[in-house]
Order: C-alpha cells, then structure tokens, then sequence
C-alpha cells in the first residue's frame, strides 16, 4: 500500500471553505433552483443540465433521493410501468419485466444511478438545506428561494435567531413531493390556490402528473408529486415512472420558459 502525501489540517479545512463558497457565490443568483432532490427533482436537474443550465439542488436531509431508495412500506423495490423503463435505460439502471408493461429494479441501485446521473451532468447540491421561503418580484413573480441549515430550522425558535440567506434565480422548480412546500408558500399568502392531492388510482394518476406538469406561477413550477397536491390529482402508489417523466418534462419546459 503507498503512503499518503503530507497535508495538514489547515489546507483540509481551507479547502473545504473556499470551494463551498465559491459555489455558493455562484448561486448566490443562478438560473434555476429545484428545491427537493428526490427522483423528480434529480431527473429535471438532469436534464437541464445536460443542456448547460446552472442548476441548483436545494435538499433539506444529508441524502439525496427522497422517496427512491424504498418502494412502498419498507420494501426496496422500485416500480415503474412502461414507458418509463426507457429512462431507466437512459440512466443504465438493470431493471426485470415483472408482468407485462410493469418493471422492478433494486432502490438503492437506482436511486444511486439518478443522483450520479444529476452530479455527472453538472447539477449542484446544497444538502442539508431547508427551503423556507419564496423571494417575491413585481406582481407576485417568484424571484428566488429564501434557504437555512436544515438543523437552524429544526430548533426553537427561542434559541436560535439566525436568519435564513436568498439565492436568486429566474426560475424555481417545487420538487418537493406530497408537502409541495414552495406552492404551499404561495397559498399561505393567498396568491395562489393548493387543492391537496387525491386519492389513490394508479390507473388514472401518472398520466394526470405529467400531463399538469408546468408553471404553476409566474417564476415558479412544479414536478412530481407536488404536481399533485397543487391541483388535486389522484395519487399512484409506490411506482415511479411518472416521477422521472414529470422530471423529464419539467426540464423541458423550464427550457422554454429560460428563453
Ligand atoms: C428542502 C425539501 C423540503 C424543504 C421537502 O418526496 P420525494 O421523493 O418527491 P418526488 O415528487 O420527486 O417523488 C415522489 C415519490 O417519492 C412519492 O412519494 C410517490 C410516487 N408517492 C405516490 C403516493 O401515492 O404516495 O422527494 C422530495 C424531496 C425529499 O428529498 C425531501 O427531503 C425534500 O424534497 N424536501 N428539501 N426544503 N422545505 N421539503
């Protein structure tokens, strides 16, 4: 085994502090934030980066990937119906055909593929990172998204009073999930209506998801699940297809909406 090279705590602790801030400046005003990186979020911020956007991946948990790594109750198998098994092609993620048009694949295989496929691409991640609050523009446009420590937002508030910082940018994308935060933000003020999302019809739900995929707001979108909280739609169960296909969409979209 070779040795390790001298370096001292110094350089270590320099170079995490200079590189972190250096990113962080570059998004101190950036294109777009998605906050959630769970498998929607992480396949928009996939694809837009692919396209050479600057995007942001604002995540409140340590781990990226949300509701990915697990199925349904506890199980780590990951469903998708066709024809979301092209993505998982796309992304070189070995899946079975259960039955027909229904696909399997190991959680933690997966999971781990999309986030390394939103990092190879070039999107960045700011973890343990709570989105708190929109930044509001003339009319209401969403301008950028007001951010603390994850662990700032977790205590009283009697002991802590460390305000949150804003990150600028042309467009934020709710990739949230059920809780669909950002929109939520939004309705609080009363600037926009949040329906809740439905219940389960796995039938009618995917569709429905990716179909209302899109600006929900001047400034602001939603993918994945958030889609169906903000308008009312039917949820689909532990199976995911239409999470990466939203994803999909929504960078597209949010392509359109850059120009
Ligand atoms: C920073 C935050 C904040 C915040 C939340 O839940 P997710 O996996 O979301 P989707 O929409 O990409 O996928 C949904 C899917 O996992 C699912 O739950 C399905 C298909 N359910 C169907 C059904 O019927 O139940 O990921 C959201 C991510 C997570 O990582 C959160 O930690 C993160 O967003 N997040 N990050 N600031 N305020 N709130």
């Amino acid at each position: 085994m070779p040795t390790f090279e001298k370096v001292t705590e110094s350089q270590v602790t320099r170079a995490i502090v200079s590189s972190f801030a250096a990113d962080l400046e570059k998004f101190a005003e950036g294109e777009v934030v998605i906050v959630g990186g769970g498998p929607s979020g992480l396949m928009a911020a996939r694809e837009l980066a692919l396209k050479g956007v600057r995007v942001l991946i604002i995540e409140r948990n340590n781990y990226l990937g949300g509701g990915f790594w697990i199925g349904g109750y506890l199980m780590n198998t990951i469903t998708v119906r066709a024809p979301a098994h092209l993505i998982l092609d796309e992304l070189d993620v070995p899946y079975k055909e259960f039955s027909k048009n229904l696909f399997v694949t190991p959680g933690p295989h997966a999971c781990s593929k999309l986030i390394a496929a939103a990092c190879d691409a070039g999107a960045k991640v700011l973890n343990m990172t709570k989105f708190d609050d929109v930044v509001l523009r003339e009319n209401n446009r969403v301008g950028g998204v007001v951010v603390n420590w994850t662990p700032v937002s977790a205590l009283p508030r009697e002991i802590t009073c460390v305000d949150p910082i804003a990150l600028e940018s042309k467009l934020v994308i709710d990739a949230t999930g059920h809780e669909a935060e950002v929109v939520t933000k939004l309705e609080q003020r009363g600037i926009l209506k949040k329906v809740g999302e439905g219940g389960m019809w796995v039938e009618k739900s995917e569709d429905l998801v990716v179909e209302h995929t899109g600006e929900v707001h001047p400034g602001l979108m939603a993918i994945g699940m958030a889609v169906s909280a903000t308008y009312g739609l039917p949820r689909m169960g532990p199976t995911f297809g239409a999470m990466l296909l939203s994803g999909k969409k929504g960078a597209e979209i949010a392509l359109d909406l850059l120009k």
